[in-house]
């Protein structure tokens, strides 16, 4: 029997990429000069897309290839899929939850500590001799027994405070219901309400229209010149304009941030910023994780092309 064609729209690794070249005729979109002109010759035998969570699969793409069945996204997010197009004409979508869920909360949870702590301008302070010179690095603030906001108790939120208890942290959180699962945790369901009362807010809800600038300026305000933001989720949860703004004239003391707006280019206001941290969208990315992902992605696939039920459907 023939090999099936897929599209990969941006590189996997290359033990994935053995993998799935032994079983399918891979098509590497971003490898195209002209991709334009790579969709048009080989949009006819193209029965499955392979992306990736911030990649997504744009109704434009999906309406260029007559023969699409299913969508398999690297990575749990999926809001880059038109997921509309898709049901429209019954393609089948499916992501990689829960195995990268504790490597997301545990970037999440680093990336406040070493914010707080101001751990990469340590680092500095010993490199560029400023130790020997100037003496003592500057005071940081302390994360243990502070409080916490959880913007969105779903499977990563809820890894992010099962760490956080371990640092004996007041935590609170938002979602739209109360969860039985919370235990110990304060239900606050505004966003702005939950701000007020945090001094670091994690974002860890799913993106969706519906979710889109959910931390708006009011929210940005509300956890003020001391609050720290974290984000782990995608750049679209937050009013990025309103987020500058706020770093930019204090009004927000800082951020760390793993997602943004048009990534991997961001904004460059973001790097003139002191109070910010950034990271290359890598919450997911160990090898241990990139490598259940890539297996789940090949497992949706086969389970599709077998006519056997999908591991980890979306749609
Ligand atoms: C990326 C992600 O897919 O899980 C998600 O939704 O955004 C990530 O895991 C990963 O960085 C690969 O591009």
């Amino acid at each position: 029997m023939s090999k099936p064609d897929i599209l990969l729209i941006g590189p996997y690794p290359e033990w994935d990429l053995l993998e799935l070249e032994a079983q399918y005729n891979v098509r590497k979109l971003y490898e195209a000069e002209d991709r334009d002109a790579f969709v048009q010759d080989h949009a006819d035998g193209i029965r499955a897309i392979a992306t990736r969570g911030e990649l997504g699969a744009p109704a434009e793409l999906i309406g260029r290839l007559p023969k699409l069945e299913i969508v398999s996204v690297y990575g749990v997010g999926y809001d880059a899929v038109n997921l509309d197009a898709c049901r429209a004409r019954g393609i089948r979508v499916t992501n990689t939850p829960d195995v990268l869920t504790n490597d997301v909360a545990d970037l999440g949870v680093a990336m406040m500590l070493l914010q707080s702590r101001g751990m990469i301008g340590a680092e500095t302070w010993v490199k560029d001799g400023s130790w020997g010179t100037k003496g003592l690095y500057p005071l940081k603030r302390r994360v243990w027994g502070r409080k916490v906001g959880v913007l969105g108790l779903g499977r990563i939120g809820f890894e992010v405070a099962k760490r956080l208890k371990g640092f004996d942290m007041d935590i609170a959180y938002s979602d739209v219901s109360a969860k039985p699962y919370a235990e110990g945790l304060t239900f606050i369901a505004d966003p702005v309400e939950l701000a007020r009362h945090s001094d670091f807010l994690f974002v860890t809800l799913a993106a969706s229209a519906a979710t889109r600038h959910i931390v708006s300026k009011d929210v940005i305000e509300a956890l003020g010149p001391d609050g720290m933001l974290i984000n782990i989720s995608r750049a679209s949860n937050i009013d990025e304009d309103a987020l500058l703004d706020a770093l930019e004239a204090g009004a927000l003391g800082s951020a760390a941030l793993d997602v943004f707006e048009g990534e991997p280019k961001l904004n460059p206001r973001f790097l003139k910023l002191d109070n910010v941290l950034v990271q290359p969208h890598h919450a997911s990315g160990t090898i241990e994780t990139r490598k259940a992902m890539g297996k789940l992605v090949r497992d949706n696939l086969a389970a599709h092309f077998a006519g056997a039920a999908l591991p980890t459907p979306v749609i």
